[in-house]
């Protein structure tokens, strides 16, 4: 889908008119960036069988334009913006607390243009002296620049999995490949992957490296012989594709699926067992004498299956010897989505619209949970406003769709713990989840004193992206977390796993300690628009590292039982 990059061009044309104050055409681009982030349809698709203009907020001069980044992957327009203001918007905006309102000064006042001037004006001490700065809005950006660095060669789960989805496609199409599938850290669900790694299983391995050649987002072939191919993909990443026989295909799974310490764990369980394990299968002496199978393989080391998400060395091998895995939870075993915003707060799609998209999803509820109260960067609501939705969701209620609608928002915890929401306005609600959104670096005594508190409210069912930390943006808060989980499992307050790609918020150990406090888990997807609603899988995938099973997964629960849950 190219749907991202589009928006991707149209938010940077918006930012530079922006830069160089052009009226009005900023929003423009900006409202048609957001439709598209929102559009259900692969844009490719739309501009074959539909018109751009069509979509809201697209007009017909920015359709033109749309369809030239499809056609050709760019746009002109953009490209000599680009030129005119050359700043790398993307490193910059990677930085935390930097919007474009603030490259865009920083750019006007010190002609900072990238990362590296960013650095050299933060240690000179020169954005300290800039208006509306300070040295301590000086220091978060040193320190946000660190963090932006540290993404290195790394990249978020769902980005590598958008690589590897578009190349196994693609090969998929050759007739002579029977197998293929993406390993790796992407297979285990890891929250940041460094290289995409392939396996196929074809009689023609020379025409795979050819086909490899000719895919059209490839930068460079490093190399490319009859059992490895190595590339690199364009503005992507490093990808490894290993050719097998169908003999070794399980073997070969298991091998490149890692983790490096799983599998040097299982070499020394065959071992023991006078064998030798590697990536072509188990052997006795010379003979093979299991490999077709990742099954087979585990079944020959005496070893129950375990699921890619477990393979860490964390215990697994030890459950899988004595038939005590768990019983993880399961994609389709969701039955709704609890964090869903709206354009009532800062979400892009609709009430209807999100509520339609989680039908199709097959969910039986979902639950709207736009921010309430004084975070105006959320755009958050007032009970006015809340009044006015519930009765939208009154009379979506009464139609008996299909689909309930549970009457949510999501709460800010105040720094002394309280909850950003008038008492009488939280009693209309069915739930709230509470989360924090401001005050991040409290030390951990007072982070933790904090959290505790604010899970005492009447309502507060669920406790969101616990952490608040952003993959490469910005470092979670200091709490004890043994302590938080403890006190949520007595509140009888569910934990969220949240599957935005760049929260993943319990993380898998976080999730792994609060099992073992017996805490219930909401995995949900912070949806801002209705695209949105399909990252559950990485939350799942998330849960599914922390060993978390089905039962204590409250959106796993009926509707009945999760109604009386959230009370
Ligand atoms: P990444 O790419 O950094 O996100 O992490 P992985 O886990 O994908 O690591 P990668 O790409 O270096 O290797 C893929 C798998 O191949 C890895 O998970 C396990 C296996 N592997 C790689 N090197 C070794 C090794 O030296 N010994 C063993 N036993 N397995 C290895
Ligand atoms: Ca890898
Ligand atoms: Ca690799
Ligand atoms: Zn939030």
């Amino acid at each position: 889908m190219k749907n991202q990059l589009v928006a991707k061009i149209l938010y940077e044309i918006a930012d530079l008119l922006e830069i160089k104050e052009v009226e009005f055409k900023p929003r423009a681009y900006k409202r048609a960036a957001m439709a598209v982030e929102a559009l259900g349809d692969d844009i490719e698709d739309y501009a074959k069988y539909k018109n751009l203009d069509d979509i809201p907020g697209v007009g017909e001069s920015i359709a033109k334009k749309i369809k030239e980044i499809i056609d050709t992957g760019k746009c002109l327009e953009h490209e000599r913006l680009k030129k005119e203001i050359p700043i790398d918007f993307e490193a910059l905006l990677s930085v935390e607390g930097l919007g474009p309102k603030t490259v865009k000064l920083l750019y006007k006042k010190l002609l900072i243009r990238n990362l590296s001037d960013l650095e050299k004006a933060a240690s000179a001490g020169k954005i300290a002296e800039l208006e509306g700065f300070g040295e301590k809005s000086q220091q978060d950006i040193l320190d946000g620049i660190t963090l932006a660095k540290s993404k290195g060669e790394r990249m978020l789960l769902d980005e590598a999995t958008a690589f590897a989805d578009d190349i196994t496609g693609k090969l998929k199409e050759l007739s002579h490949i029977t197998q293929i599938e993406a390993v790796g850290s992407l297979r285990r669900m890891k929250e940041t992957v460094g290289d995409i790694d392939i396996i196929a299983v074809t009689r023609n391995a020379k025409a795979v490296a050819e086909a490899a050649r000719q895919l059209d987002n490839v930068q460079k072939v490093y190399s490319a012989g009859p059992t490895k191919i190595m590339l690199k993909l364009r503005d992507g990443p490093d990808v490894d594709i290993r050719i097998f026989g169908e003999k070794s295909y399980g073997a070969a799974l298991l091998y490149f699926t890692g983790s490096k310490q799983h599998n040097i764990s299982l070499r020394e369980i065959a071992i023991r067992k006078k064998w030798k394990l590697n990536e072509y299968g188990i052997f006795s002496g010379k003979k093979q004498i299991a490999g077709k199978s990742e099954q087979e393989v585990y079944r020959k080391l005496g070893l129950d299956y375990m699921a890619p998400e477990l393979r860490e060395d964390r215990g697994e091998i030890e459950a899988a010897r004595t038939g005590n895995l768990p019983r993880l939870v399961e994609q389709d075993e969701i039955k709704g989505d609890l964090h869903v915003h709206t354009t009532a707060s800062d979400g892009v799609s609709s009430l209807q619209e999100m509520v339609d998209a989680a039908k199709q999803l097959g969910y039986a509820y979902i639950g709207i949970s736009d921010h309430y109260g004084s975070l105006a960067i959320a755009n958050s609501m007032d009970s006015k406003r809340l009044a006015i939705q519930h009765e939208a969701i009154d009379k979506i209620n009464r139609q008996s769709t299909g689909i309930h609608i549970f009457k949510g928002a999501e709460v800010n915890i105040n720094k002394n713990g309280t909850l950003d929401i008038e008492p009488e306005v939280l009693k209309k609600l069915d739930y709230a989840i509470i989360s924090i959104h401001s005050s991040f670096r409290l030390s951990q005594a007072e982070q933790t004193k904090r959290v505790i508190r604010a899970l005492n409210h009447d309502k507060a069912r669920i406790l969101g992206h616990l952490s608040a930390r952003l993959l490469f943006k910005r470092e979670p808060v200091e709490l004890d977390y043994e302590a938080v989980f403890k006190a949520a499992k007595a509140g009888n307050v569910a934990l969220e796993i949240n599957s935005f790609p760049n929260r993943l918020d319990l993380n898998d150990s976080h999730a792994k300690a609060a099992k073992g406090h017996g805490c219930s888990f909401a995995i949900d997807t912070d949806s801002h628009n209705a695209e949105h609603l399909r990252l559950m899988r990485f939350g799942v995938g998330t849960a599914r590292r922390g060993w978390i099973e089905t039962s204590s997964v409250i959106n796993t629960w009926p509707l009945k039982k999760v109604a009386d849950f959230l009370g």
